[in-house]
């Protein structure tokens, strides 16, 4: 190709990036802003534009993609099941979703399976079940049940779930809003056992709270959750959507403290980055006060996600995934203490998912991802300067470390040139 050809193909190929953009805005509802990047192929902990540049994901589907885009084991077993049957609908039977719900049970250490779609679906699920909970097993008089929820919360975006979210921009012009709900400060136990009342059925939590910048709470807390609910006859509900299926070094991140909730949500990694599934998981004294007609779903159990999920559950039975991402997490965990000082004002981490503050003076969150996507890093901003870097459980090390290094590249320009007014001087 001449110099010509080439830049005439770069030049189409930015044509089509900006296109797309456009044809995107014009049709798609404008709830997301995204980055500038126009994804068309993906492998592993990569992603390619279709400008052909090729970037390592740090985000990996806010956690959808744990064990990388297009998984030889998950893309496989998917193409096994297209060939036999996708959809039966609860109305019958299918042949995978009693192996799955069995294996995955088996891998949390319950009894039953209630398989959902998206995540959102499944803490609706388990707000349903733990009000008739309440009211047949406990005893709390019909229409009374409260579920006690912690500030900082992130569950997914239906009427109810948005309804105890603290996220204005999640929340607002979308009431009325649904009564029941009860928050409390996240980490404080003496704040929980005093919001507990005889009408309380259960605690709703995330683990480690996602959205609100991978916040891990104070040691000991989750021990305490479980202890007071256990005392008070209470559930503990794990919102483990984004904290589980190997993210932080451990199946389930309640691992960490060596608690047992009563249920458990997943969703996220659990369809493999293929197809949406998700799940409550709890014993039958839990799962059990549901009946034929109560609850639902026409896709739930499906049997392509099954094949999907089992595969998921296999990947994750050895436990070598589970023991690379803590093996990786100390080491981006050690890469980003190194920045502290230097751009970074606070890092939290465990196993592969950690939250980095940026000092605000320096840039927005945004900014630093925009400037990372330049130098071939697609990473996600949280709430003003706080970024998520979350690979894919496959990534080298090389790759791990090359993206930590992009990171104190970009910190690096904003401190010799910082880009937000009343910031840090301007050196010339
Ligand atoms: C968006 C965050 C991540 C979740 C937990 C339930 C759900 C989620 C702990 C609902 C969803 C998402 C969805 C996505 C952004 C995102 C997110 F920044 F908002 F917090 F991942 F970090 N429980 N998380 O994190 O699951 O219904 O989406 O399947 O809504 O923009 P879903």
């Amino acid at each position: 190709m001449t110099a010509v050809e080439t830049d005439l193909t770069r030049t189409q190929a930015a044509t089509r990036t900006e296109t797309l953009i456009a044809q995107t805005e014009q049709h798609v509802a404008h709830n997301y802003h995204p980055l500038e990047v126009v994804v068309s192929e993906a492998t592993g902990a990569t992603v390619t534009d279709v400008e052909g540049r090729r970037y390592l994901d740090f985000l990996a589907g806010y956690s959808a993609t744990n064990f990388g885009h297009r998984h030889p084991a998950l893309v496989a077993a998917a193409q096994e099941q297209l060939r036999r049957v996708t959809l039966t609908s609860r109305a019958f039977y299918n042949d995978q979703l009693g192996p799955f719900a069995t294996e995955l049970a088996a891998l949390v250490g319950k009894e039953m399976v209630l398989p959902m779609n998206t995540g959102a679906e499944a803490v609706e699920s388990a707000v349903k079940v733990a009000r008739k909970w309440g009211y047949q097993v406990k005893g709390v008089p019909d229409g009374c049940a409260q579920i006690i929820v912690a500030a900082g919360n992130f569950h997914g975006r239906t009427t109810t779930i948005i309804s105890f979210s603290g996220d204005e921009t999640a929340r607002a012009d979308f009431g009325p809003y649904a009564p029941g709900f009860v928050t409390v400060p996240y980490g404080d136990l003496a704040a929980l056992e005093q919001a507990i009342t005889p009408h309380t059925v259960a605690v709703l939590l995330e683990p480690i709270q996602g959205e609100a910048g991978v916040l891990i709470p104070p040691a000991g807390y989750l021990t305490g959750v479980r202890q007071c609910t256990r005392r008070n006859n209470v559930l503990f509900i794990a919102d483990e959507i984004q904290s589980g299926l190997g993210r932080t070094g451990r199946t389930l991140a309640c691992e960490h403290e060596g608690v047992v909730a009563d249920m458990y949500l997943l969703g996220k990694a659990l369809g493999g980055g293929i197809v949406p599934v998700s799940a409550v998981v709890a014993g039958e004294d839990v799962l059990g006060v549901l009946h034929p007609g109560e609850h639902g779903s026409t896709f739930g159990g499906n049997p392509l996600a099954c094949a999907v999920g089992r595969a998921v559950v296999s990947l994750l039975r050895t436990g070598e995934y589970q023991e690379r991402a803590a093996l990786l997490g100390d080491q981006l965990r050690a890469g980003l203490d190194r920045l502290l000082g230097h751009g970074v004002v606070a890092v939290r981490s465990r196993g592969l998912w950690a939250g980095i503050d940026i000092d605000p003076d320096l840039a927005t969150g945004r900014e630093v991802c925009a400037r990372l996507a330049g130098y071939g890093v697609l990473a996600k901003d949280t709430h003003g300067s706080t970024l998520r870097f979350a690979p894919a459980i496959v990534i080298q090390k090389d790759q791990l470390q090359y993206g930590v290094d992009q990171l104190a590249r970009v910190l690096g320009d904003l401190r010799s040139t910082p880009v937000r007014a009343g910031g840090a001087a301007r050196r010339s």
